[in-house]
């Protein structure tokens, strides 16, 4: 797996570095990672973005050079598609990215069937971050501070903050590496966590009031409205992360978001504790993730969205 990489990576020139749209921490910190590594040995390379970097991630070194256009897609050998499992994900861009020549896949979404050539992909792997930290010490490349950070920031954002089931132990052992390399756990984590607008707290505020319990409390739910956006003055990606609160509550096992993307559609964001698989939950609902992470997009009224939501969920024992 990391062979064919290595090889396309010292066989090509020019790269293209993309990923899925709403960004998270683990998308831009592979992104940015690759971004100065490749940069480092002499390639070029330019990342691609259909969404904008959300406020708490624009600390990431590099995070100033993502584009969110792009114009030909010919000047380039190859693209990383990274944390991505399939090719529609990276957006209104997928079909165009989808006619370069070489197409390299680094992912760990268990739903992901392979659909580039060159492919790493490994469901165990705390993050796609992860992976890229195991392809640079395959390579024997000098892992920078700007690297370093990036990384370290993809590992801990999908790891919830080393909590979720994915941490294992070389998930800590790599980071204890980054740490290292440069990477300041403090810093990091008080960009990414500690730098809310007073406007996400009001949102969160009104997404509480929403609060409701299921199946004997072993499923909480908030919804987001995009009109309770709107009235808190924030911005869409200000409902990332909300659906980890109700999780936090003694005996819930799964909690959900649901937050409204247009008039009649909604993104479901899922989560649980232990080995309760939403990934499962999410996929017969048309999306997939992971077995503690899932999510998928549901058309309709929050009535029949949520309806459906929970009758899926009850068909499993949990
Ligand atoms: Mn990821």
């Amino acid at each position: 797996m990391f062979q064919k990489i290595i090889d396309a990576i010292y066989r090509c020139n020019t790269f293209l570095i993309t990923s899925h749209e709403r960004l998270d921490g683990d998308a831009l910190g592979s992104e940015l990672a690759l971004f100065h590594t490749l940069h480092q040995i002499g390639k070029k390379a330019v990342i691609f973005n259909q969404d904008q970097t959300p406020e708490n991630y624009r600390f990431l070194p590099g995070a100033d050079q993502i584009y969110n256009k792009i114009k030909n897609v010919e000047e380039f050998d190859a693209v990383f598609i990274l944390d991505c499992s399939e090719l529609e994900r990276v957006g209104r861009e997928a079909a165009r990215i989808g006619t370069i020549k070489n197409m390299i896949n680094i992912d760990h979404h268990i739903s992901n069937r392979g659909f580039c050539k060159i492919t790493l992909i490994d469901p165990q792997a705390s993050s796609s971050g992860e992976l890229i930290y195991r392809l640079f010490k395959k390579m024997n490349i000098a892992i920078s501070k700007d690297t370093a950070t990036n990384l370290y920031s993809a590992i801990l954002t999908d790891t919830g903050g080393f909590r979720y089931g994915n941490t294992r132990k070389d998930t800590l052992l790599a980071a204890g590496n980054l740490v290292e390399y440069g990477a300041d756990p403090q810093y990091i984590a008080e960009n990414i966590y500690e730098n809310t607008s007073p406007s996400k707290l009001s949102l969160l505020t009104k997404a509480l009031k929403t609060l409701t319990f299921d199946c004997n409390g072993k499923v909480a739910s908030l919804v987001v409205l995009l009109r309770d956006i709107e009235s808190a003055g924030a911005l869409p990606e200000y409902t990332e992360g909300l659906v980890d609160i109700p999780r936090t509550v003694k005996g819930v096992k799964i909690s959900v978001l649901y937050s409204e993307l247009s008039d009649d559609s909604f993104k479901i964001s899922l989560r649980s504790k232990g080995n309760v698989n939403v990934e499962r939950v999410a996929r017969i609902l048309g999306g997939g993730g992971h077995i503690n992470a899932s999510a998928c997009k549901l058309r309709g009224d929050i009535k029949t969205v949520k309806q459906q939501v929970m009758e899926t969920i009850k068909s499993f024992d949990f």
